[in-house]
């Protein structure tokens, strides 16, 4: 099956019940449906087809939804840009992906215009009003769409239904290629463990180009024919006005959307009425458990934690029954997903003692785009190493927790950051000499960027705000460094080997 067709199938189904309220706009399954059919015409009449990327940038919107299940539903790969991206990260997954068209809000194109014109193959045409000599017009190709119009759905199963990058260790992103198996597996795991109905409402307040805001929450909910309540951007006062003047049952958040719904419940004269609601969850990164506490302290709700990734989709879950819900755990594999915790020698370890996380089932990734070989090396005997350390209770069905990364990554906010690509950045800059990336807890993101430099003899000085500017133009807001430390020099071992660890220590 094409994940498309969860749309389609649903809107034969729910007819005028609201699929979406994107802040206030009504938009029913059967509008849905229709506003996919047309751009799915208006792609075809572009000659887009099975296998071809399809690249968009736009601000979170009801058009950045139809975008992506009108390009699956022609078998055509979906490739959602992040619209903070810069010009030289976006020209990078255009040309990597050899995305054939890239549709561009018109407001995020001036910055990016010049790189992007120049890439070989690629058409470009751009939303709202006005004219560039250069590029074309979205409204305009809708205009020709030639309605009704039969979709193809001509990729399924393992065909890649959307390409979602993910940085690497050499700082370069890896597409990494996401099949309709993948994305309806994930689904109905979630369906089951989450028990979702089509009465449920969902408080969607998440980025619409991650696995989070678009295949968990979104997708999730088209696949119960549910409704979603949508915030463009997210804000604690109106989601705690929408929970409870919504009706809402359902919630999700990576922790510092619950730290800052919980500092503002502390200040709101009128709490809202929470009768409706059933499950408050969290994911992309770890809630802690003083998180947990104060979140159920507050409210009387306790969150429900599971633990994903861009890969594999949903791994774990905690349990719907209250009791089922742990701090600190993620809970047990989902339905169809498998999991082991591994030793450096690749043997299992004995249940009770920490591992590498090893996944697999129909969530799993097909690998990543045009890089066999590190696909090869991401996969043991069909198992992906998530490169997340936990272990597994024996005592309590092998409940998992996690407890670090053997991989270096820092989580902000729910965003991934790789240090190497930021210090790839700041060594860019004739008066550095090297640069180490770290990250130190941080209250409201978990983790913040932090960036250790060392300036070269005789370059002249360099300030923290060059080197802050230097990123601000070249990498996307949410990577750049919040604090910068000068020091003579990064520590190393016996080795040589950088210790990141003993900067951690020392700027905690
Ligand atoms: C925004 N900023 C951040 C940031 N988000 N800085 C560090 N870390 C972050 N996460 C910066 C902006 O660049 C800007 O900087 C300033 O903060 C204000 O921007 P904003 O747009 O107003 O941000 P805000 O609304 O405060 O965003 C915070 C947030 C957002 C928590 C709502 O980061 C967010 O939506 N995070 C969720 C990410 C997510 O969906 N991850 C899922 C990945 S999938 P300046 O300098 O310009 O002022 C995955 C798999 C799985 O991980 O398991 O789910
Ligand atoms: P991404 O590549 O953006 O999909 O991020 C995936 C990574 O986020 C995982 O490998 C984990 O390190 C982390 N992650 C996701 N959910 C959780 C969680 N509940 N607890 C801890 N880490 C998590």
């Amino acid at each position: 099956m094409n994940v498309a067709q969860v749309l389609s199938t649903q809107a034969r189904k729910q007819g005028t019940r609201a699929a979406i309220i994107f802040e206030g706009q009504v938009c029913t399954y059967a509008d849905f449906d229709a506003a996919v059919e047309r751009r799915a015409s208006a792609l075809h009449g572009l000659g887009i087809g099975r296998g071809d990327r399809v690249a968009y940038q736009v601000p979170k919107s009801l058009e950045a939804l139809f975008l992506h299940f009108a390009i699956q539903s022609l078998g055509a790969i979906t490739l959602p840009l992040n619209p903070d991206y810069r010009p030289e990260e976006l020209e990078y997954f255009l040309r990597d992906s050899g995305s054939c068209l890239f549709i561009a809000d018109r407001r995020l194109f001036a910055p990016v215009r010049a790189q992007v014109l120049e890439i070989p193959g690629l058409q470009t045409l751009l939303t709202g009003e006005g004219a560039d000599p250069d590029a074309g017009s979205w409204a305009e190709a809708l205009a020709a769409a030639v309605l009704p119009f039969e979709r193809t759905y001509a990729a399924a199963g393992d065909d890649t239904a959307m390409f979602c990058y993910t940085s690497g260790t050499t700082g370069r992103s890896k597409g990494a290629m996401i099949t309709h198996r993948n994305l309806l597996a994930n689904a109905e795991a979630l369906h089951q463990m989450w028990a979702w109905t089509e009465s449920d409402r969902l408080l969607h307040v998440l980025p619409l180009f991650h696995v989070h805001g678009l295949n968990v929450a979104a997708l999730g909910c088209l696949y119960a024919g549910a409704t979603m309540i949508m915030h463009e951007k997210f804000d604690p006062k109106r989601a705690w006005t929408a929970l409870g003047a919504e009706r809402c049952t359902l919630m999700m958040g990576v922790p510092t959307v619950y730290q800052r719904l919980m500092n503002e419940w502390e200040t709101l004269a009128d709490r809202p009425d929470l009768a409706a609601m059933r499950l408050f969850i969290s994911g992309s990164a770890p809630l802690s458990d003083t998180q947990f506490r104060r979140f159920e302290q507050l409210t009387g709700w306790r969150i429900l934690e599971r633990y994903g990734m861009t890969e594999t989709g949903m791994i774990a879950s905690n349990r719907l029954e209250p009791g089922g819900r742990k701090e600190k755990s993620v809970g047990y594999p989902l339905p169809g997903v498998a999991i082991r915790t591994v030793g450096s020698d690749g043997e299992a370890v004995p249940a009770g003692e920490v591992g590498e996380v090893w996944v697999r089932g129909d969530n799993v990734f097909s690998g990543y785009w045009g890089l066999e070989e590190k696909t090869r090396e991401s996969f043991v005997a069909g198992w992906f190493r998530t490169g997340d350390l936990g272990w597994c209770d024996p005592a309590d069905g092998d409940r998992l927790y996690l407890v670090g990364r053997a991989k270096e990554l820092i989580i902000s906010g729910g965003f991934n950051v790789y240090p190497k690509e930021v210090e790839n950045v700041l060594e860019a800059l004739p008066e550095v000499r090297e640069v180490a990336v770290i990250g130190l807890p941080d209250d409201d993101f978990g983790e913040r960027v932090v960036a250790v430099v060392v300036a070269k003899e005789g370059a002249g000085t360099v300030s923290d705000e060059a080197l802050m500017r230097q990123c601000r133009d070249r990498l996307a807001g949410y990577k750049c460094p919040r604090q910068v430390h000068f020091v003579d020099e990064l520590p190393r071992n016996a080795m040589g080997k950088l210790q990141k660890n003993l900067l951690v220590e020392r700027y905690r």
